[in-house]
């Protein structure tokens, strides 16, 4: 009671199994942890997939939540909703049944192992800043540029 809140963004994607119930589901997930209020959803789209893995296609999304939780707490919640959901870690960049990874924290700029907001490839990738800019179009990241010139940088 009378925490003070904070604005983040997370991103969500899937590329195997029921791509569709499996970001659904991780939704409900954050919605019931408690200090975590998700307050607007990102519409879902498929993607390529991007980097050095050759797989299938993603299903990815992002949401936008309210939490009183600071931000070591709230990945650490992120990870706890991978592992519930059965996510077994393979090889990086490789296929996931779901991935949940937290984009931005307020205004804030984290460098500490295991946590780096903004996420660290947020600025090239497509399928997270697509969705940013549909949560909030005139969104800055901080330390770097508006979502929408960034991803004019990507046309
Ligand atoms: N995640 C990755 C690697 N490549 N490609 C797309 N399209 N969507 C992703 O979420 C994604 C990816 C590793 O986190
Ligand atoms: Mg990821
Ligand atoms: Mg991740």
């Amino acid at each position: 009671i009378g925490a003070v809140s904070t604005t983040a963004f997370v991103g969500i994607g899937s590329n195997l199994g029921d791509r569709e119930a499996h970001l659904q589901r991780a939704i409900e997930l954050l919605s019931a942890e408690d200090g975590i209020e998700v307050t607007r959803v990102a519409e879902i789209r498929e993607t390529e997939p991007v980097g050095p893995v050759q797989q299938g296609p993603f299903l990815n999304g992002a949401v936008r939540v309210e939490t009183e939780l600071a931000p070591r707490e709230l990945l650490s919640r992120l990870l706890d909703i991978e592992g519930r959901m059965g996510r077994v870690r393979r090889e990086r960049f490789g296929p996931r049944t779901i991935d949940l990874d937290l984009l931005l924290y307020g205004d804030q700029n984290i460098d500490e192992p295991g946590l780096t907001v903004p996420h660290p490839r947020l600025h090239e990738r497509r399928f997270a800043l697509e969705p940013l800019a549909e949560l909030d179009p005139g969104l800055t990241i901080p330390g770097s540029e508006p979502v929408s010139a960034l991803l004019a940088k990507l046309d």
